[in-house]
């Protein structure tokens, strides 16, 4: 039985791969994040594991999301929640065992899944062994010594060492980048918190050990990588002072904020391309037929330095780099003008060969129902999973789940907690609390008796979880699943092929069309209005503006966002939609003749 299962969905994974090459399996997919601690709790601990992600694994076909992302499950003391890697080729006890990891593996693809893998090169926690080595002294015997960034005092300086602090770099949570340690009489540089030092991949030592950790992985068979942080993995060696930012105005009596400087000696050095590149070879080393391994950049940078790390066709390095233009949108700046800036903006500068992607939510960003409005999430979905490219969804956005609020005594967040000054600003509870998947006490995440690491939202007592979703064809989850589903069977969304056509303060409405164009196929248009009312517009006259052959003045509506339209015939030059709605409108435009456009 289990050997046809097998068989059955290696055919359906075939199908949804149908007109992409073998290595491109991550062009059709939607990547799905899952933050480990919030998504399914096995043990009755309060914390999510790997068993608990294991045990939902055919939620996933269920809703038709083919890669699943974890982040970081590496053994880890939890200073940021498995962003400080204590051993890189380990799992946390917390999260389960390497045979829970094993069983994970093993069933996603028994289920057509792929698996990818956060990597998170830039630093260690201080409880990694080479740490631990490294700070014991500066002796040439030390193997670890230089596996971090050491540096002496300020040279001339009249104070005590440990008050002669090498430079003004600030770090990302504010305050001073450097930490005194007595042991070497020098300081180490963190960008993050003092409990994640961070690696000097100036050393050969460090690049192999990087090397021989994404090996283990790679060899126990994930399908990609996805590595944080990648801006801040260089600094600058000759440790000159950062330019003051002028466009920021200090709080007197406060320690200095990451934004007070420019931070050009610290952030987006070009060495980080020749990592980059050397890591995709690596990669690329162990692509097979049918088993492609993706590799996925994160940085918060501006557009001219995301798309440089798509590298070039001869020197490639991410698959795609996260474009996070989505992730700040919030209420103040929800338009269709808006929309179709984020949009054109991405999609301009992309090379033929650049693959595009999206992202609207991520655990360090208000979720987006809360962004921008529970109005307008589900919207949104139809954007980042009908745009041409790749989208992630971040666990809870295909329920339409929503922030919770988190008292400073009950904060989990380090960033918040050592910020106590700004510890709202800071915070990142409030998107990460708990998967509510049915009306259970802890929305089914656990089955413990006292608390959850975190609360879950308290609307998941008014169908905001998954099982109610699941009953209501009506529901965001319903929408969810039939985009998905378009996605996979529609040739139309198989293309990079995008035309703009009715963008206003409320609307942004866009064309997809297939490759083949000789047959009068199928194309979409797809209409979202982002204003606080109804809209109205004559789409068949926008549509003759770009100069596109039409049978006929009319479409079918093959989903509507409430899913309350679907099926019915729409005439294209009169459409109407409320605030917050969007429609997927089946129609026999053809004919364009540029791939991109920028109307
Ligand atoms: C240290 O200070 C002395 C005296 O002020 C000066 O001559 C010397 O150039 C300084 N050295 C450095 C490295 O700045
Ligand atoms: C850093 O920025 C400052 C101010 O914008 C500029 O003068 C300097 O040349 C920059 N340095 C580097 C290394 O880019
Ligand atoms: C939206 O406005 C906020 C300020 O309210 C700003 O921080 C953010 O960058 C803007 N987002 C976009 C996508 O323009
Ligand atoms: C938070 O904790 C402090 C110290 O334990 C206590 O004094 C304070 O009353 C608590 N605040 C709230 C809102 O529970
Ligand atoms: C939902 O189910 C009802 C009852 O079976 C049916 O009338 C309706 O058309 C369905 N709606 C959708 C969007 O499938
Ligand atoms: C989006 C993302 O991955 N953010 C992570 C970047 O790296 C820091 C430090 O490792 C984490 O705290 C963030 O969660
Ligand atoms: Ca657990
Ligand atoms: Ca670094």
């Amino acid at each position: 039985m289990a050997v046809i299962r097998a068989i059955y969905l290696f055919v359906l994974t075939q199908i949804l791969v149908k007109g992409l090459r073998w290595n491109e399996w991550w062009k059709g997919t939607i990547v799905y994040q899952i933050y480990p601690r919030s998504f399914m709790d096995s043990d009755g601990d309060g914390v999510g594991d790997l068993a608990g992600i294991t045990s939902r694994l055919e939620y996933f076909n269920d809703i038709g999301v083919s890669t699943i992302w974890l982040n970081p499950v590496y053994k880890s003391p939890m200073a940021d929640f498995g962003y400080d890697v204590a051993d890189f080729k380990d799992i946390d006890p917390i999260f389960g065992t390497m045979a829970d990891f094993d069983e994970l593996i093993s069933k996603a693809h028994r289920l057509g899944l792929k698996l990818v893998m956060d990597f998170v090169p830039n630093h260690t926690s201080d409880q990694h062994p080479w740490f631990v080595e490294s700070k014991k002294n500066k002796d040439s015997t030390n193997r670890y010594r230089d596996y971090y960034v050491w540096v002496d005092p300020k040279k001339n300086c009249s104070d005590p060492p440990e008050k002669c602090i090498p430079n003004n770099w600030v770090g990302l949570l504010g305050g001073t980048v450097w930490e005194w340690v007595p042991e070497r009489q020098q300081f180490y540089l963190h960008q993050f918190l003092k409990k994640q030092p961070d690696l000097n991949h100036r050393d050969p030592a460090v690049q192999l050990q990087m090397i021989d950790a994404l090996q283990f992985w790679l060899e126990k068979g994930i399908d990609g990588i996805r590595v944080d942080s990648i801006r801040f993995i260089y600094e600058n060696v000759d440790l000159d002072d950062e330019p003051i930012n002028p466009d920021y105005t200090p709080i007197p009596g406060e320690r200095p904020q990451y934004n007070s400087l420019i931070h050009n000696k610290t952030a987006d050095l070009p060495e980080v391309q020749e990592l980059l590149y050397v890591w995709r070879r690596l990669s690329d080393e162990y692509s097979r037929e049918h088993n492609y391994r993706l590799m996925v950049t994160e940085a918060y940078v501006t557009h001219k330095t995301l798309l440089s790390y798509y590298g070039t066709p001869e020197r490639p390095e991410a698959d795609f780099p996260f474009n996070f233009g989505f992730i700040d949108l919030n209420k103040e700046n929800l338009s269709g003008i808006k929309i179709h800036q984020l949009v054109n903006d991405w999609m301009k500068d992309l090379s033929p060969d650049e693959w595009p992607n999206w992202v609207i939510g991520n655990h360090d960003n208000s979720r987006i129902a809360d962004r921008i409005g529970v109005k307008y999430a589900r919207a949104l979905n139809v954007l980042n999973l009908l745009l041409p490219g790749t989208p992630t969804t971040y666990y809870g956005e295909e329920i339409a789940m929503e922030d919770i609020w988190v008292s400073y005594n009950d904060t989990q967040d380090p960033f918040a907690i050592n910020n106590p000054e700004h510890w709202e600003e800071y915070t990142r509870d409030p998107e990460r609390s708990p998967l509510q998947w049915d009306r259970s006490s802890h929305a089914g995440f656990s089955k413990t008796t006292g608390k959850a690491w975190l609360p879950v939202n308290q609307n998941y007592l008014l169908g905001i979880n998954v099982a109610d979703q699941k009953a209501d064809n009506t529901s965001a989850l319903a929408l969810y699943k039939k985009l998905a589903a378009l996605r996979k069977d529609e040739p139309a969304f198989h293309t990079n092929h995008l035309k703009y056509v009715v963008v206003t303060e409320k609307i942004f409405s866009f064309l997809r069309m297939p490759d083949d164009q000789d047959t009068k196929p199928d194309s979409f248009l797809v209409i979202i209005n982002a204003g606080t009312s109804e809209s109205t517009h004559d789409y068949t006259a926008a549509l003759k503006k770009l100069e596109l052959k039409a049978e006929g003045d009319a479409g079918v509506i093959e989903v509507s966002s409430n899913m309350d339209r679907n099926g019915k015939s729409q005439g294209l030059s009169k459409i109407s939609l409320a605030a917050g709605e969007a429609l997927i409108i089946k129609t026999s435009v053809y004919g364009f003749s540029s791939a991109v456009s920028n109307t």
